[in-house]
C-alpha cells in the first residue's frame, strides 16, 4: 500500500463562522478595536504572507531557514523523532529541512499538520505525501482550541516555527505552551521559532514593506470580513500602520480609518462608528529576549533543551521537552 494523505476537517464553515462572528463582535466593540490575526489567513491572505516572507525587508524566513539549513541534523538528531507534527504549518515550506534531515537518518514515519486555511494545507500537505512518500494527516483547525484533537502514535517532534507564537500576547502564549505540554506525550519535543529584539527601524520596515506587501496583507483581513460576515469595509477607506511598541517589545499592525464612517456588519447585526484616525489593532508580532525565553518554556512545562540563532542574532530556534509531567 502506498502513502495515505488524510485531511480532517474540524473547522467546518459552519463553526468557522460562528468563531468569527463571535471574535469579531468582542473586538469591534471593544476600547480600542481590534481583530484577532487568525482571520487574515483566507486563500488570499495566505498567498499575500507568502509573498512577504520573499520581501527583502522581511528578514525572519530567511533568518530561520538558514537556521534550519545548518542545524536539522542536530535538531533531528536531539529530538529522536519519527513523527514530525507542524503547527500553523501553511506551506510547510522551510520544514522540508527538518522532514529531510529525518528522512536523511532513515527516522521519518509520518506528518501531521494542523492550520486554519484549508486550500494552503491541502496543498502542501499533497506536496509531502510526493516529495517523502509518508503518511500525512492534515487537520484544518484552530491551533487556540485543536490541539488535543491531533493523532498521536510516534516518537513526535512539534514545530511551530515562524514566530508565529508572536502574534499571540502574554496571557495566550502561556495558554498556548501549557496546551502543547498537555497535548505532547514525554518523549515529544517541541522546536520553537522566534524572531528576537533588534533595531526598531528594521522591524518597521519588515512590517510596512516599500512594495506595498504587507499594507495588502492587513487590508485583506476587511475584504475576508466583507465576504463572510456581510460587512461593507471600504478598503479605501484606510490605511495600513506599523507601530513598534516599546514597553510591550512587540510589533503592531493598525488599520487606520482616513476618515469618520460608519460600517455595518450585516451578519452581527452591528453598525460600528469609527472616528477619523482611529485605528484598530490587527496583529500584535512580539519580538523576544533569548535569556528570557527558556523561563517562559518552563513555565509551560516545556524545559529548554537547546537553542540555535542565526549568525546576525536576529532569529531564534529553541527545542523543549516536554517531560515535566
Ligand atoms: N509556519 C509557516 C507559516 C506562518 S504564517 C512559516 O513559518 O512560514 C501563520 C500560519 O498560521 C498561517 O498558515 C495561518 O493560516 C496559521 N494560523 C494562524 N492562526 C491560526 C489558528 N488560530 N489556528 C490554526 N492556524 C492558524
Ligand atoms: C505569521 N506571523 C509570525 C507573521 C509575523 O511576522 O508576525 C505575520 C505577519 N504580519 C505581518 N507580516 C507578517
Amino acid at each position: 500500500m502506498g502513502p495515505n494523505l488524510t485531511v480532517e476537517v474540524l473547522v467546518t464553515p459552519e463553526s468557522r463562522r460562528l468563531s468569527m462572528e463571535d471574535d469579531i463582535r468582542t473586538g469591534l466593540t471593544a476600547d480600542p478595536r481590534f481583530i484577532p490575526p487568525v482571520w487574515f489567513y483566507d486563500e488570499v491572505g495566505s498567498r499575500l504572507f507568502d509573498e512577504i516572507t520573499r520581501l527583502p525587508e522581511y528578514y525572519l524566513t530567511r533568518a530561520e531557514r538558514g537556521i534550519l539549513a545548518d542545524r536539522s541534523a542536530e535538531i533531528v538528531e536531539r529530538a529522536g523523532a519519527d513523527t514530525l507534527v507542524e503547527i500553523g504549518s501553511g506551506t510547510s515550506d522551510k520544514t522540508r529541512l527538518l522532514l529531510d534531515a529525518m528522512a536523511a537518518a532513515g527516522t521519518l514515519h509520518s506528518v501531521v499538520l494542523l492550520d486554519i486555511s484549508e486550500e494552503v494545507l491541502r496543498e502542501a500537505a499533497g506536496q509531502l505525501v510526493d516529495r517523502y512518500g509518508v503518511d500525512v494527516h492534515a487537520v484544518v483547525g484552530d491551533l487556540r482550541s485543536d490541539l488535543d484533537k491531533l493523532p498521536g502514535g510516534g516518537r513526535q517532534l512539534w514545530a511551530f516555527l515562524g514566530s508565529t507564537i508572536g502574534n499571540f500576547g502574554p496571557a495566550e502564549r502561556h495558554q498556548l505552551l501549557t496546551g502543547f505540554g498537555n497535548a505532547m506525550r514525554p518523549s515529544d519535543h517541541l522546536l520553537l521559532g522566534t524572531d528576537l529584539e533588534k533595531d526598531p527601524a528594521r522591524l518597521l520596515a519588515a512590517y510596512d514593506d516599500a512594495e506595498g506587501v504587507t499594507a495588502a496583507f492587513n487590508l485583506n483581513v476587511l475584504s475576508v470580513l466583507n465576504d463572510a460576515l456581510n460587512a461593507d469595509f471600504d478598503r479605501q477607506r484606510f490605511e495600513h500602520r506599523a507601530v513598534w511598541n516599546t514597553g510591550e517589545r512587540w510589533i503592531e499592525m493598525r488599520l487606520r480609518s482616513r476618515e469618520a464612517q460608519l460600517v455595518d456588519v450585516g451578519a452581527l447585526d452591528l453598525s460600528v462608528e469609527l472616528g477619523a484616525g482611529e485605528e484598530v489593532l490587527t496583529e500584535i508580532s512580539a519580538k523576544f529576549d533569548r535569556h528570557a525565553l527558556p523561563g517562559e518554556l518552563g513555565a509551560a512545562g516545556l524545559p529548554a533543551v537547546a537553542s540555535w540563532a542565526d549568525r546576525a542574532g536576529d532569529f531564534l530556534l529553541t527545542l523543549a521537552g516536554s517531560g515535566t509531567h
